[in-house]
């Protein structure tokens, strides 16, 4: 998932290119505005955290871009091309290395695992 400020400045076609240039299969894609009551959905394994109340407000504070994406080892593969949480941690090459602005505002979203990639797919496009 793109989030808010990296479709704000307008980084989502050059984030989207690297997806492809990478080999990822984009199957479906869907721009949209979270819902507090999805967003909370979206980000559950959160709810205890203290920036949870902050991980809500920023990400529901405009337009994210959902990804549906096919390829093999598709979750270890993306997690490498995303790079670490903290964009001051990244790895050069990697998006958020090159997208992310702090700890929240790092570009993109990506599945820790299949059962969560298939949870959070249904969220995002649950027709919402
Ligand atoms: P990742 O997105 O790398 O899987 P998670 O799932 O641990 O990282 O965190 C989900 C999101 O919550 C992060 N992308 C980030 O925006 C936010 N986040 C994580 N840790 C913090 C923190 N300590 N302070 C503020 N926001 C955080």
């Amino acid at each position: 998932m793109i989030k808010p400020e990296a479709v704000e400045c307008g980084n989502q076609g050059a984030i989207i290119d690297l997806l492809i240039m990478n080999r990822f299969n984009i199957t479906r894609m869907k721009q949209f505005r979270f819902e507090e009551v999805e967003a909370e959905r979206f980000y559950a394994m959160h709810k205890d955290k203290p920036f949870f109340s902050d991980l809500i407000s920023y990400i529901t504070s405009g337009s994210v871009i959902g990804l549906e994406l096919e390829k093999e080892n598709s979750i270890r593969l993306l997690r490498i091309l995303v790079g670490a949480t903290n964009p001051q941690e990244a790895n050069p090459g990697t998006i958020r290395y090159m997208y992310g602005t702090s700890l929240q505002e790092n570009a993109v979203h990506a599945s820790d695992s299949s059962e969560s990639a298939e949870k959070e797919l249904a969220i995002v496009f649950s027709g919402a």
